[in-house]
């Protein structure tokens, strides 16, 4: 609301590596921060900072009508919530859940009388508090509860608000570590091919790096493709090129001794649906063949 003054008091409960880096952040920016942490010791370094430690994690919810939960997963907070009144607190958890933790957390925590906004982070604990560094977290859930918030919780990282669906900011974070999974394997695969030839890695590196941004603008035309319901809108190198083009990758694993094991699947599956009979589509066709029905 218009009335909430700054700098706000915070309570930050779970002080592992992001948890503290959080806490560092709003204590540098002037907020008063309460703490709480299962292993008490965790505290001791941000009470040196100037946190407020609370000694039980009721005690540190009632100290702030801000709560941030930053715990391991959802088990976790529901052990440390359990005992606490959440009646007329903000309740915001950043916490890594799957969407149907989170949107089952928000449920219970209004039944609590609390609002509820969940949270995905988009970064690591050193990006924490750093002008620039590109950190943000995906919010979701009640919309008044983060704009009226915005300004704090925007201190430790950037704040996207992706809807009112308490599961939106999981489901969004979830899909991008899931992207980034794939890239890793790729990336884990490249290296493993030239592994064993006279090819420095830190040569290759950069190499590797320019190609998958340059490729990642992909992401725009499987978009554009999905909402036209064309998937040979745009097309450039079509399925049928893109699967002749495997057979190559996977004789040229055999041939440097590299098991085809991470790229494989995706291969297959763009096989079985130029099979379907889909020769001038993108490889945006997958998705479909992905979705259980
Ligand atoms: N660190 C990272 O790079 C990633 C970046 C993206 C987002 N994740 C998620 O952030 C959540 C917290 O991560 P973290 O890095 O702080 O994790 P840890 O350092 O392992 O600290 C875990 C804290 O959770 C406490 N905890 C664990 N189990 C319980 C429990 N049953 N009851 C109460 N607290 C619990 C733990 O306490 P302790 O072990 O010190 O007593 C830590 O405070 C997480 O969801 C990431 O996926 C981080």
């Amino acid at each position: 609301t218009d009335n909430i003054t700054r700098p706000q008091p915070i309570t930050v409960l779970g002080l592992g590596a992001m948890g503290a880096a959080l806490v560092r952040s709003w204590l540098s920016a002037g907020h008063p921060v309460t703490v709480w942490n299962r292993t008490p010791a965790r505290a001791d370094p941000l009470a040196d900072a100037g946190a407020t430690v609370a000694s039980t994690a009721a005690e540190a919810v009632a100290a702030s009508p801000l709560v941030i939960a930053c715990l391991l997963d959802d088990a976790s907070v529901d052990e440390t919530l359990t005992t606490t009144d959440l009646a007329g607190r903000d309740l915001v958890n950043i916490t890594t859940s799957t969407p149907a933790e989170a949107r089952a957390r928000a449920t219970w925590a209004e039944k609590r009388g609390a609002r509820y906004l969940d949270g995905g982070i988009m970064a690591v604990p050193p990006m924490i508090g750093v002008e620039g560094s590109g950190a943000y977290v995906f919010y979701s859930g009640d919309r008044h509860l983060f704009e009226e918030r915005r300004e704090a919780l925007t201190v430790p990282a950037g704040a996207t608000f992706v809807g009112e669906d308490a599961g939106f900011a999981a489901l969004h974070d979830v899909a991008l570590l899931s992207a980034m999974n794939g890239m890793f394997a790729g990336v884990a695969h490249a290296f493993a091919l030239v592994r064993r030839e006279d090819i420095r890695p830190s040569e290759f590196a950069p190499l590797l790096s320019g190609w998958l941004v340059a490729m990642s603008q992909s992401a725009g035309k499987v978009a554009e493709q999905l909402e036209s319901d064309d998937y040979t809108k745009g097309v450039v190198s079509n399925l049928a090129m893109q699967v002749a083009g495997s057979a190559t990758l996977l004789r040229t694993a055999e041939e440097q001794g590299v098991s085809a094991e991470l790229i494989a699947p995706y291969l297959a599956l763009m096989e079985r649906r130029l099979a379907e009979g889909h020769p001038d589509e993108d490889t945006t066709g997958v998705v479909e063949l992905l979705i259980r029905r």
